[in-house]
């Protein structure tokens, strides 16, 4: 049973020899996400009372139009990680190019980079569906003092030294890893402090969900198309459920807790997938793998793929090892025919 008395504060303490190359650093990165996730929760939760909802008229690099708790999200993040100049840059979603953090150039030694969707799913927004926060953290590899470069952005997900997400549900939750396993912590509105609710997540081998969004059925290559129909067969233990929220945070989240696969493969609409590599799989895929599940994006390991680009999208299939490579031996066998 979760002590569920100890709080995420108290975690990151105790865990903080854990942390690579810590010298608190990580720590205080961890306590400065966890201060912008509840001011981010407040706002998403009185969204519909505010006029916060609804887009701002902008668009983003995406193409896709920011909606103002978007661009809300990304300024309390900004703004909480820059203050306490605790990284050298920040590369968002919702920024064309990185943003170096001021003084990282000479003034302090700072030597972490920091990737956010700051707000995953916001198409969910106006409806009151979850919507999240994703983040990941490696060290730069520029030397210290310097100015931060695109290099330092663009490592394989392997490098990673901490991910998480933040989802903003029944209950807000933020779920991280810094490559000991994965734990949850469960915000108390009531004191604004996050409480360890689910310690050591980890995905079941297999599940008997699947998350795809079947509306672009007639799009997808071969093999998807005969994994879904596998996966609504009389056979075994299938038909499966199919469960699509459309915002990756939570469709991934309750995979991890029920079992389950989520997929946004490439397709003829799309030769790769909409996902984005940096800042929504790599980080996903570094919980999902270390919860014990599997990320690739149809053939190889997510975390092995070299970034060319800061905003460039990846297919991405995740979550129940087995149910992962059963799909990708429907589109290897496809490949083949
Ligand atoms: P579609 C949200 O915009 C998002 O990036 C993910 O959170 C979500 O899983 C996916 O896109 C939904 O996309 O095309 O199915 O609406």
């Amino acid at each position: 049973m979760a002590d569920r008395s100890r709080t995420l504060g108290e975690f990151i303490i105790e865990k903080q020899e854990e942390f690579k190359y810590s010298s608190g650093e990580l720590s205080r990165i961890m306590n400065a996400i966890r201060l912008a996730a509840k001011v981010v929760n407040y706002k998403v939760n009185k969204a519909g009372l505010v006029d916060i909802t609804g887009a701002v008229g902008q668009i983003n690099i995406q193409g896709e139009d920011q909606q103002k708790l978007d661009v809300y999200a990304n300024d309390v993040f900004i703004k909480t990680l820059t203050n306490r100049e605790i990284v050298c840059g920040i590369a968002s979603e919702e920024n064309d190019d990185f943003i170096t953090v001021p003084g990282c150039d000479n003034s302090h030694s700072n030597k972490y980079v920091l990737l956010m969707d700051p707000l995953d799913g916001s198409s969910n927004i106006d409806v009151n569906v979850s919507v999240g926060t994703i983040f990941s953290v490696y060290k730069r590899i520029s030397p210290i003092g310097s100015p931060v470069t695109k290099e330092d952005f663009l490592q394989p997900g392997t490098a990673q030294v901490a991910a998480g997400y933040v989802i903003y549900g029944t209950s807000t939750m933020l779920v991280y890893t810094t490559g000991h396993g994965v734990n949850g912590f469960t915000l108390n509105p009531a004191i604004g402090t996050f409480y360890l609710s689910h310690p050591n997540m980890t995905f079941a081998p297999d599940g008997k969900i699947y998350s795809i969004n079947e509306g672009n059925y007639i799009h997808f290559h071969p093999g998807i198309k005969n994994y879904i129909k596998y996966c609504q067969s009389e056979e075994g233990d299938r038909p499966y459920t199919s469960r699509y929220i459309g915002s990756l945070v939570a469709d991934v989240h309750r995979n991890m807790i029920k079992g389950g696969i989520y997929m946004y493969p490439k397709s003829s609409k799309s030769e790769k997938g909409k996902l984005r590599l940096l800042y929504e799989c790599n980080p996903m895929a570094f919980i999902v793998e270390q919860a014990g599940g599997k990320a690739t994006d149809g053939v190889t390991r997510i975390l092995q793929l070299k970034p060319e680009e800061l905003h460039e999208r990846v297919p991405f299939i995740c979550g129940s090892k087995n149910m992962v490579e059963k799909a990708e031996e429907f589109i290897a066998a496809a490949q083949n025919m």
